[in-house]
C-alpha cells in the first residue's frame, strides 16, 4: 500500500486511551495512517512570533502527526479571516455574511505557501497526498509549482455554492483554477458536485463527461460523489457504555415524564439555531395539550469566538431561550434547556437515546454526522424520531426522517408534533431503514470509496478497516 499524507487544517490525533471518545473521521484517517505508514500534516493550533517551519513529530497511538505554529497575523488572515470571514459564510449561501478583504486573500495564499514549503520535504516519489477542506483550496496548487506530480486528492466537508454566488468572491477564478492542480475532488452531496461542475461549465469552458472527469487547459479532474458516514457500528455501542447509561437514565429521570427533543450543535449561524428555537416556539404556541409535555434541551457549544459574527448569533441566541422560557416556563418546567458547553462523546450518545426526538435544522450543511450519530445512539426497540433538514447533505442519504424546511416555524412544528406522535412500529421502520445505511455507508466506506480514486492504479477499492 502506498504511504498517505493527509494534510487538514487541524490535525486530530488519534489518542492511546480507547476509541469510544474519537470522532469517525479521526478514527478513520488513523486507520489508513497508520497501515500505510503515512503523516498527519496540519496546523498546531499554537500561536508563534515568527512562522519558522519547524515541524513537531509526533506519534500516538501508531499515527505520526507533523505539525506547525502559525503567526498571529497568519491565524487573523488566513483562519480567521479568508477561511471563517469569507469561505465559511459564502459557501454557506451566506453573502451578506461574508466579508471580503485582500489582506485576507494575502494571508490565506502566504499560509497555503508555507505550508507547501513546509511540506514539501516530506513528500517522497510515490506518496499518495489527499488535502482537507476549504482552508486549504490552493495547497495542490502551490505543491505542482514546486516539482510534485504525485497523485493529489481534495476533499471539501462543506457545501460547495451555486455558481451566482460563487462569482461573488472577488478572487473566485484563481481559486477555482487552482483545484485543477488537484488529480480527483471529492463532495458529500450530487447537489455540491453539481454546483462546481456549473461553475466549471459556465465560467471555464472545461469539457465535462459523464463520470465527473474534467479536463481542463490540459489538466485532468475528476470530481467524485463521496458523503462521510460514521463509525455507525461503534457508535451504537458507544450508546450503551456505562457513562452513556448513566447518563441516559439521569436524562430520563430529570425529565419527570415529559419528552426530550435534542439538538447538538456547534454555534455557529449555517446550524438553523435561531430557526430551530422559532420552531419549537411555534409548537409551544399552537399545541398546549402537547408542550408542556416535552423540553427541549439544546447543547451549542461555542465555536470561532474571535469572530463578529459568531458572537451575534450567540447573544441573538441568549435573548430568544430567554424569551422562550419567560413566556412559557411553569413553576415546575423549564421547556428550553440551553447549555453552551460540549460534552464527552459517550455522555452524548447517552444524551441521544433518551431523546424522543433529535431535532437538526442547519439552512446549509455539508453533511451533518449529528443527525447520523442521533440516529445509530437510538434504542432499536424504542427508538427516537430524526427530524432533519432538506439543507443538510445527510438528507440526501436519510429520505427516512422526517425532513422540513428550516424557515418554516409551522414545519418545524407539525414535524416535531409528527413525530412526538409517531407509534412505535412507524419508529422502528423508519429507524431500521435509516441504521441500514448508516452501517452500509459508514465512515470506511467513505475512506476506501476516496482512496479508490485517489489510487485508481490499485484497481479494486483498498480494504481499509478500523483496527
Ligand atoms: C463539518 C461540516 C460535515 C458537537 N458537539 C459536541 C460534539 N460534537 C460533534 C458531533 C459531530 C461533530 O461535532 C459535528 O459534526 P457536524 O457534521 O455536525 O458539523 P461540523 O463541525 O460543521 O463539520 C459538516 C463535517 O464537517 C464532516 O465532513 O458533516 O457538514 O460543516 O461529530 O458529535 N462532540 C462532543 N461533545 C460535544 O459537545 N464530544
Amino acid at each position: 500500500m502506498k504511504r498517505l499524507i493527509v494534510v487538514s487544517n487541524r490535525v486530530q490525533p488519534p489518542s492511546e486511551e480507547a476509541s469510544g471518545n474519537q470522532g469517525g473521521l479521526t478514527l478513520a484517517l488513523s486507520a489508513v495512517l497508520r497501515e500505510s505508514n503515512g503523516i498527519w500534516f496540519g496546523w498546531s493550533g499554537e500561536e508563534t512570533e515568527t512562522y519558522t517551519g519547524n515541524i513537531n513529530f509526533q506519534k500516538s497511538a501508531g499515527v505520526t502527526t507533523a505539525t506547525v505554529d502559525l503567526e498571529p497575523q497568519d491565524i487573523h488572515e488566513y483562519y480567521d479571516g479568508f477561511a471563517n470571514r469569507t469561505l465559511w459564510p459564502l459557501f454557506h449561501y451566506r453573502v451578506s455574511l461574508a466579508e471580503f478583504e485582500r489582506g485576507f486573500v494575502d494571508g490565506y495564499e502566504r499560509v497555503n505557501t508555507r505550508f507547501a514549503d513546509t511540506l514539501l520535504p516530506l513528500i517522497t516519489e510515490d506518496d499518495l497526498v489527499w488535502v482537507h477542506d476549504y482552508h486549504l483550496v490552493p495547497l495542490g496548487q502551490r505543491l505542482r509549482e514546486r516539482g510534485v506530480t504525485n497523485r493529489i486528492g481534495f476533499f471539501l466537508h462543506i457545501p460547495w455554492p451555486p455558481m451566482r454566488l460563487m462569482v461573488s468572491l472577488p478572487n473566485h477564478q484563481e481559486l477555482v483554477e487552482s483545484m485543477f492542480a488537484y488529480d480527483v475532488v471529492g463532495f458529500h452531496t450530487e447537489d455540491w458536485k453539481e454546483s462546481f461542475l456549473d461553475y466549471v461549465r459556465a465560467q471555464m469552458d472545461a469539457q465535462i463527461d459523464e463520470d465527473g472527469t474534467i479536463v481542463w487547459q490540459g489538466r485532468t479532474l475528476k470530481a467524485v460523489v463521496c458523503p462521510i458516514g460514521i463509525d455507525a457500528a461503534a457508535y451504537a455501542e458507544t450508546a450503551t457504555t456505562k457513562t452513556a447509561r448513566t447518563m441516559c437514565r439521569q436524562m430520563h429521570e430529570s425529565a419527570a415524564g415529559r419528552g426530550m427533543i435534542v439538538g447538538v450543535d456547534r454555534l455557529d449561524y449555517s446550524k438553523g439555531l435561531q430557526e430551530r428555537f422559532l420552531g419549537y416556539e411555534r409548537l409551544l404556541s399552537t399545541r398546549e395539550s402537547m408542550s408542556e409535555n416535552v423540553f427541549l434541551l439544546q447543547i451549542a457549544p461555542p465555536s470561532r469566538e474571535g469572530v463578529q459574527t459568531y458572537q451575534e448569533i450567540r447573544a441573538s441566541l441568549d435573548s430568544l431561550s430567554g424569551r422562550i422560557n419567560g413566556e412559557f416556563a411553569t413553576v415546575d418546567w423549564v421547556p428550553l434547556r440551553y447549555v453552551n458547553k460540549g460534552y464527552s462523546r459517550d455522555a452524548l450518545a447517552g444524551i441521544y437515546r433518551a431523546a424522543r426526538v433529535g431535532l437538526v435544522t442547519p439552512l446549509r450543511d455539508g453533511m451533518n454526522l449529528v443527525a447520523k450519530e442521533f440516529v445509530a445512539a437510538q434504542d432499536p426497540e424504542d427508538p427516537g424520531v430524526l427530524v432533519l433538514s432538506h439543507f443538510a447533505g445527510a438528507a440526501a442519504q436519510m429520505p427516512e426522517a422526517v425532513l422540513i424546511n428550516p424557515y418554516s416555524p409551522e414545519e418545524i412544528a407539525d414535524a416535531l408534533a409528527q413525530a412526538l406522535d409517531m407509534p412505535l412500529a412507524e419508529r422502528k421502520s423508519r429507524w431500521q431503514a435509516l441504521m441500514d445505511g448508516l452501517l452500509r455507508e459508514d465512515v470506511m466506506w467513505w475512506l476506501n470509496r476516496f482512496m479508490a480514486e485517489l489510487d485508481p492504479a490499485t484497481g479494486a477499492e483498498p480494504e481499509i478497516e478500523l483496527a
